[in-house]
């Protein structure tokens, strides 16, 4: 238990000390009472730093201090795992991110981010599923860079592409050098060449200036990309991601200040709590949350709701907990093909339940 509670400690301990110094608010939330609540899942061995499910159902769960992609019918956890990735063994570095190819009922790609064995790269592979094991099919982009904000998730895009998030390698002057592939969200074809369409010809750079995205999603309604970026003790920042955007995160980044130059985020908090996830919820299940976009954090452990408008510069509408803070420290948030959501923490998957039913549950356990 202490190394999973100790492989964030560098992120959780400089956003902790900097809520002790923080002063002022972030966003303005309102807070109603929530009409879901987490249910545990299944407990996992290892870190679930990212979790994805594929169109049938099942959910498969990147580890990022084993290298194994795990798979679970949604319910339980299997022992054996679906691949396990040439990975790094220091602690933070290992399994970073995976995500479900669009078309998985037809091509069953799986792609993957990881830290090298020997710690010099992020190497971004293409795998291919099949019931009961996934094996390597091919690189989509090596050699991305490596340090304490490493970024490594990943969106397969309904345009076909496939969208890579970096971090600034602990460097932020690289974050808006093009010569450099720190800071940036890449964007590359499965196939590993790169797209015409990149705002920068020949190369995977599509957007610039960022910390370290660890949450990217695409609205389905309309197919436009958002991404999360981790400010340092500020600006933890959601944004419209636009080809060719400069996003601001620079050495000697003032907090609250954005260029003229630069894209403005869409919401922020201040002082920051670690955004891990964002993630459109489009499903009809839960026809109060239709429309809006979910964004899960690693220090307060809650899950946000925003409504956003539409269009190319959306504003924030209303904004409300989906789940209140004090709980665990959330990774990523995922909804089901069945309209669930789940989310991870360092140790488990949970997944949230209408209130009243647990409670049902909960008087009919105390009253045999
Ligand atoms: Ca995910
Ligand atoms: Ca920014």
């Amino acid at each position: 238990m202490n190394r999973r509670y100790s492989l964030f400690a560098s992120l959780l301990h400089l956003l902790l000390l900097m809520h002790a110094i923080a002063c002022g608010g972030g966003g303005s939330s309102s807070s109603p009472a929530p009409q879901l609540t987490p249910e545990l899942v299944f407990e996992v061995p290892g870190v679930p730093v990212d979790i994805a499910f594929t169109p049938d159902g099942r959910l498969l769960i990147a580890e990022l201090d084993t290298g194994q992609v795990r798979v679970s019918d949604g319910a339980t956890l299997s022992p054996d795992p679906l691949a396990i990735l040439p990975s790094s063994q220091t602690e933070g570095f290992g399994l970073l991110g995976l995500a479900i190819d669009p078309n998985f009922a037809t091509n069953s790609n799986l792609y993957v981010s990881f830290v090298t064995e020997d710690d010099s790269a992020i190497q971004v592979a293409r795998l291919i599923v099949t019931d009961s094991v996934a094996t390597v099919d091919g690189l989509v982009l090596d050699a991305l860079p490596v340090g304490g904000h490493s970024g490594g998730k990943l969106l397969a895009s309904s345009d076909g592409l496939l969208y890579i998030t970096t971090g600034d390698a602990g460097m932020p002057a690289l974050a808006k050098d093009v010569s450099s592939f720190a800071g940036k969200v890449l964007r590359m074809h499965p196939d590993g060449t790169v797209p015409e369409s990149n705002p920068i010809a020949g190369s995977p750079i599509f957007s610039l200036g960022f910390r370290n995205v660890f949450g990217i999603t695409e609205r389905s309604s309309d197919g436009r990309i958002f991404v999360s970026d981790n400010g340092p003790d500020c600006d933890d920042e959601v944004n419209i991601l636009v080809s060719g955007g400069d996003y601001g995160w620079e050495q000697d980044y003032a907090c609250g200040v954005v260029g003229e130059l630069e894209v403005p985020p869409i919401y922020t908090l201040t002082p920051s709590t670690g955004i891990t996830a964002v993630r459109f919820y489009e499903h009809t299940l839960h026809s109060a949350l239709r429309g809006t976009l979910l964004v899960a954090d690693f220090v307060t452990g809650s899950i946000r709701q925003l409504r956003l408008s539409s269009g190319a510069r959306p504003a924030v509408l209303e904004e409300a907990f989906l789940l209140e803070p004090g709980g665990p420290s959330i990774l990523d948030v995922e909804v089901s093909p069945t309209g669930e959501i789940y989310f991870s923490t360092l140790g488990a998957v949970y997944r949230l339940v209408p209130a009243e039913a647990a409670e049902n549950l909960g008087s009919r356990d105390s009253n045999p």
